[in-house]
């Protein structure tokens, strides 16, 4: 089936097959695809799914850090993490809209993370049990978001693409800050250390797992490459992941908690242990040890942000009938 855009699905007898002929020729020559261009169902159906998670995991994501603002240990540290936290929240706005521009509205996304049947990244699941849990989320997470972001930048539709360079900008400074939040760290006391190094031991696998699946575990790469959408697999961003990681952990004396892990000269690639892909899968259905307070949370700050909305909307039809008169 194929749309038009925004305009509504456009039956074509027999001429299915020469569009999706077309639009694959437009992906191809790396053309960008618009909200009012015509592409196929599944595309537009494959790019919903992926940005209103996306968009969810930037606003969930918050709820871990928020936790520490309140106690990180100098001001300069509560600026960054409340500059960190606003821009969390812009980029979930900015990838909300984007997703708009493909006919599904805000209300629709928002709800189904409401009642817990859309996905957002298994990683905001964890608990923080310290300060350096958030330097370790912006250096680690941060990092694996970008790594992963970075290629959002070509991604076809115009739109995700757009939305993606200001986000990696800022999820670059992002990574930067909690880098140096952990080299802070590793250059103070023995306690401080042995926080940095049991903060990256807690974080090392969820955060090897933001990546998803293994690729021949992974129904949506197949298409997401073809569309373009995704510009590498989930292997292929985990490698690189590591690739970037090892010698920045090395540099501050983080051990990484992978005895498994070693450099294989003859592929350059990094070989490293097994995910444990229970303990993913049972996060990702809604089983991990934060999942019930990240909702509640969630939940509880819609019901009472409801009177804002209805406020702004209050004021938005005074003024369209004002205008009218
Ligand atoms: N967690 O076929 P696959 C941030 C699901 S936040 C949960 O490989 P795909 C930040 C997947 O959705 C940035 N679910 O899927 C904010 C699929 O289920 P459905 C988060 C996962 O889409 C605050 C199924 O497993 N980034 O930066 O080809 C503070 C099979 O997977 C996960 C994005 O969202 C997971 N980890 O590839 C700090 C980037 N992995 O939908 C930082 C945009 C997989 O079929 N998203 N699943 O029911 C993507 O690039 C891709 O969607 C993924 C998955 C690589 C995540």
């Amino acid at each position: 089936m194929y749309s038009q855009g925004l305009m509504g699905v456009e039956e074509t007898p027999g001429g299915e097959q020469d569009l999706l002929d077309r639009f694959q020729a437009r992906i191809d020559a790396g053309e960008k695809i618009e909200p009012n261009d015509e592409m196929p169902e599944a595309y537009r159906k494959t790019l919903i799914r992926q940005m209103s998670q996306h968009a969810h995991s930037e606003i969930v994501g918050v709820y871990p850090e928020a936790n520490w603002v309140t106690r990180a240990p100098t001001l300069r540290r509560k600026l960054q993490a409340m500059a960190k936290i606003q821009d969390e929240f812009g980029h979930g706005l900015y990838i909300y809209s984007a997703a708009e521009t493909l006919g599904v509205s805000r209300e629709e996304m928002v709800g189904q993370l409401l009642s817990g049947k859309a996905k957002y990244s298994s990683v905001f699941n964890y608990p923080t049990l310290n300060w350096a849990d958030l330097a370790v989320i912006g250096w680690l997470g941060d990092g694996a978001a970008i790594m992963n972001q970075i290629p959002l930048c070509r991604c076809s539709y115009g739109p995700y693409a757009r939305a993606m360079v200001l986000v990696c900008k800022e999820e670059s400074f992002h990574q930067r800050q909690g880098y140096e939040a952990m080299v802070a760290l590793m250059n103070g006391s023995p306690e401080q250390k042995a926080m940095g190094q049991d903060a990256v031991n807690r974080w090392w696998w969820p955060i090897m797992m933001m990546f998803g699946p293994h690729d021949a575990d992974s129904p949506n790469t197949e298409t997401g490459v073809k569309w373009k959408i995704k510009n590498f697999t989930n292997d292929e961003l985990r490698q690189k992941f590591i690739k970037a990681t090892v010698p920045q952990a090395k540099l501050i004396g983080i051990e990484i908690p992978d005895p498994d892990l070693r450099f294989n000269e003859e592929t350059g690639d990094w070989e490293h242990g097994e995910i444990d892909w229970d303990e993913f899968w049972s996060v990702v259905k809604g089983q991990g040890p934060c999942n019930h307070d990240r909702i509640t949370a969630r939940r509880k700050a819609h019901a009472e942000g409801a009177w804002v909305l209805e406020a702004a909307q209050a004021y938005a039809a005074k003024q369209a009938a004002r205008n009218a008169a």
